[in-house]
C-alpha cells in the first residue's frame, strides 16, 4: 500500500508488545520516542539504536517520532530559548542518523490533550476518553492538582499557576512569534537531514483555561504552513483533535493538505460531538461517531497519499486494562478497519 500504517508504542514499559504490534495485519512503522527524557535535554544515541533494533527485530521499522516535545521556554521565548533550540536541533539530527523520517511534535501551552474522563463506560461496557463541558466548568488547574496522562507530570502546582500566568501576559500573536522563531531554525535542519516535521493540533482546538491555543483551524493552519513554507513543515493530521470543534470541515482540510504535499502524518480517530460542545471519544468507523471517516480516507488515496498513518485513541474493549487511549485491541481493529478503506480507495485511484 502506498500509505504507511504505523502503531504508537511507548517502549519497554508498554503493556502492548513489539511482538503483539507485529501481529496487526499490515502493520509497517513503529511511533514512538525517548521517554525517559526530559524536554530540554538530548536523546542519547544509544537509546535511539536500541529502539530501531528492538523494532527491526520484529520486522517493524521505527521511523516516526512522537514527539520530541517542545520545551516551554521557547514556546514562551524566555532567556534561554535558543540553547533549547540548538538540543532540539540535536535531536533531530539524531532521530535522523537512526532513520527516523517525521517528527511529531505540538505547540500547546503547558499541557497536551486534555479530557475530563478517562473511562467514560459506554451502553456496551466499553470505556473511553470524553470530555463533558459540565465537568470542564468545575476543573480549574489554578486551584485543583489535576493531573491527566496527557500532560507533564513533573510541574508542581505553583509552577503551574506561574506558567499559565506567563501564558496569559504572552497571548496569542506572542505564541506566534516564538512559534515562528522556531520553525525558521529548526526547519532547515529538518530539510537537510530529509525529516519531516509534522505540529500536531492542538487537542481540543479552542482555548482552554485562559492559554492561547493557536493550531486549530484552517486559517491558523494556513498561517502555519506559510511561516515555513517547506515541503519539511508539515501537519500531523489529528481528526479527533481538529474534529472536536464543530466548525472544522475535516473532509475539506485533509484533501486541501493532502493535495498540498503538507501532511506527514495521519492520526485518524473518531469522535461523537454534542451540542453543548462536549465529546466522546469512540471507534474509528464513520458509523460511530461524527466524521466521516470513509470519506477521509478516500481523499487521501484520491490525492496518492503516500505519508503515515496510525490509529489515534482506541477504546478499552474485551477487558483490557491499560493506558487511557493506548490499549491494542480497539487500536488493532482501528488499524484493520482503516487498512481495509485504504486498500479499497487506493485501488480505485491507482
Ligand atoms: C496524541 C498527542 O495521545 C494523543 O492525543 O495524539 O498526545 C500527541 O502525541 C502530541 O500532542 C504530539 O506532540
Ligand atoms: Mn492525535
Amino acid at each position: 500500500m502506498k500509505m504507511k500504517m504505523s502503531f504508537r508504542w511507548y517502549g519497554k514499559d508498554d503493556p502492548v508488545s513489539l511482538q503483539y504490534i507485529s501481529q496487526i495485519p499490515g502493520m509497517h512503522s513503529v511511533v514512538s520516542a525517548v521517554y525517559d527524557v526530559k524536554p530540554g535535554e538530548v536523546w542519547s544515541e544509544e537509546a535511539l539504536l536500541n529502539i530501531k533494533n528492538e523494532c527491526l527485530s520484529h520486522g517493524l521499522v521505527f521511523d516516526v517520532v512522537e514527539s520530541i516535545p517542545v520545551h516551554e521556554d521557547i514556546k514562551l521565548g524566555r532567556n534561554n530559548a535558543d540553547r533549547l533550540i540548538d538540543v532540539y536541533c540535536e535531536n533531530i539530527r539524531r532521530c535522523a542518523k537512526y532513520g527516523v523520517k517525521c517528527i511529531t511534535y505540538n505547540f500547546m501551552p503547558v499541557f497536551d490533550w486534555t479530557r475530563t474522563q478517562l473511562d467514560k463506560k459506554a451502553p456496551d461496557g466499553s470505556t473511553s476518553l470524553v470530555m463533558y463541558m459540565d465537568q470542564l466548568k468545575n476543573l480549574n488547574p489554578l486551584e485543583d492538582d489535576i493531573h491527566l496522562p496527557g500532560w507533564d507530570a513533573s510541574y508542581t502546582q505553583s509552577q503551574v499557576r506561574g506558567l499559565i500566568g506567563a501564558y496569559e501576559k504572552l497571548g496569542q500573536e506572542g505564541l506566534w512569534e516564538n512559534l515562528t522563531v522556531f520553525l525558521k531554525r529548526v526547519i532547515p535542519v529538518a530539510e537537510e537531514c530529509g525529516v519531516k516535521m509534522a505540529i500536531h493540533p492542538d487537542d481540543p482546538p479552542y482555548q482552554i483555561f485562559g492559554l492561547p491555543r493557536i493550531i486549530t483551524c484552517e486559517e491558523n493552519i494556513d498561517r502555519f504552513l506559510s511561516i515555513v513554507d517547506s515541503k519539511s513543515n508539515c501537519l500531523c493530521l489529528c481528526t479527533g483533535s481538529l474534529g472536536c470543534a464543530g466548525s472544522n470541515d475535516i473532509v475539506a482540510m485533509v484533501n486541501k493538505y493532502s493535495k498540498a504535499g503538507r501532511i506527514a502524518f495521519m492520526h485518524i480517530r473518531n469522535v461523537k460531538l454534542m451540542e453543548d460542545g462536549s465529546f466522546e471519544e469512540r471507534a474509528h468507523l464513520s458509523m460511530c461517531g461524527s466524521l466521516d471517516i470513509c470519506e477521509i480516507v478516500r481523499v487521501l488515496a484520491m490525492n496518492k497519499y503516500d505519508g503515515y498513518v496510525r490509529p489515534d485513541h482506541g477504546r478499552m474493549i474485551w477487558g483490557e486494562q491499560g493506558r487511557p487511549g493506548y490499549g491494542l485491541y480497539d487500536r488493532a481493529l482501528g488499524a484493520t478497519y482503516l487498512n481495509g478503506l485504504f486498500e479499497a480507495f487506493e485501488k480505485k485511484y491507482n
